[in-house]
């Protein structure tokens, strides 16, 4: 398929860049890290959104090298950075890669980037396919240092006694929850038993999608660790992400 071809080429062709979403911590609200995320600059289409091509990146394994491009850069890139962490994006079928450890491995000591600085996020749905597998390559990525963080968490099925099972170091609630979030209702109960969760299993919990003061306020009042979201700060070039931390946030 054309788009298929498209994304070799543009992986060949230096096409894909990284932007970074600054992460606060939600007392002092400085930026502790930044997601990193995947952009292709396209030569004709234009920016295309990961939501468009990771799907057929997944179906076709072109993840693998494109996965691998994105471990290498985004430690490439926090080694330069004061202080802060990087977040990077993993999904199912990377997960499933027995070379991803030695990927990040490799990413790590080339970069030079102190490993506790670089956190993994995984999907809860990696869990539920392969559980035994997906645990296995936690405990290896694990063994190098790394933080590893469940994403969009809230959006599958994992128990309590399920999501113990798993060496996480973080949650992310999944924005839906954030956004439907208010002082009274659903959500915010949903926010404050994950928030306890969290507390009990000794994660960090990171909600992510803020994008009101409201929904700031409520999170800083439930004791929310970090926030992360279009009212903070939208996902940024490095440059701009240096320029934010420079400029005294
Ligand atoms: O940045 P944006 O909201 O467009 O991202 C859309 C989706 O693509 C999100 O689910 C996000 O987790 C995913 N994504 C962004 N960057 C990466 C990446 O580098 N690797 C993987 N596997 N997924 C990514
Ligand atoms: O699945 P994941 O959580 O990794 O998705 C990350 C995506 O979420 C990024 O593409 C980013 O652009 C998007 N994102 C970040 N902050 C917000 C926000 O406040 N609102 C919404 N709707 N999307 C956001
Ligand atoms: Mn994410
Ligand atoms: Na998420």
């Amino acid at each position: 398929r054309k788009l298929e071809a498209e994304l070799w080429q543009g992986l060949e062709r230096r096409e894909f860049t990284l932007d970074f979403q600054p992460r606060y911590d939600t007392r002092s609200m400085r930026v502790r890290r930044a997601e990193a995320l995947l952009r292709w600059r396209h030569p004709t289409r234009g920016l295309v959104s990961p939501s468009e091509f990771i799907p057929l990146a997944e179906e076709t394994g072109l993840i693998v090298p494109i996965g691998e491009w994105v471990m290498r850069a985004a430690c490439a890139a926090a080694a330069r950075w004061p202080e802060i962490g990087v977040s990077v994006n993993v999904s199912a079928v990377q997960m499933r890669d027995d070379q991803l450890a030695a990927v990040v491995a490799d990413a790590l000591l080339s970069s030079g980037l102190e490993p506790s600085r670089l956190e993994i996020e995984i999907t809860e749905s990696v869990l539920i396919e392969d559980a035994d597998r997906a645990r296995a390559v936690m405990l290896e990525l694990k063994a190098l240092g790394v933080r590893l963080a469940m994403d969009d968490f809230g959006t599958g099925y994992s128990s309590l006694g399920y999501l113990r099972s798993f060496p996480f170091d973080a949650i992310k609630i999944d924005r839906r929850f954030v956004a439907d979030l208010g002082p009274r209702g659903e959500a915010r109960a949903i926010v404050q038993a994950i928030l306890g969760l969290g507390r009990a299993l000794g994660l960090t919990v990171t909600a992510e999608g803020v994008e009101t003061p409201e929904q700031l306020m409520l999170l800083r009042v439930d004791s929310c660790d970090e926030v992360q979201g279009f009212y903070l700060a939208r996902p940024l070039s490095e440059p701009d992400l240096l320029g934010l931390l420079t400029g005294g946030q």
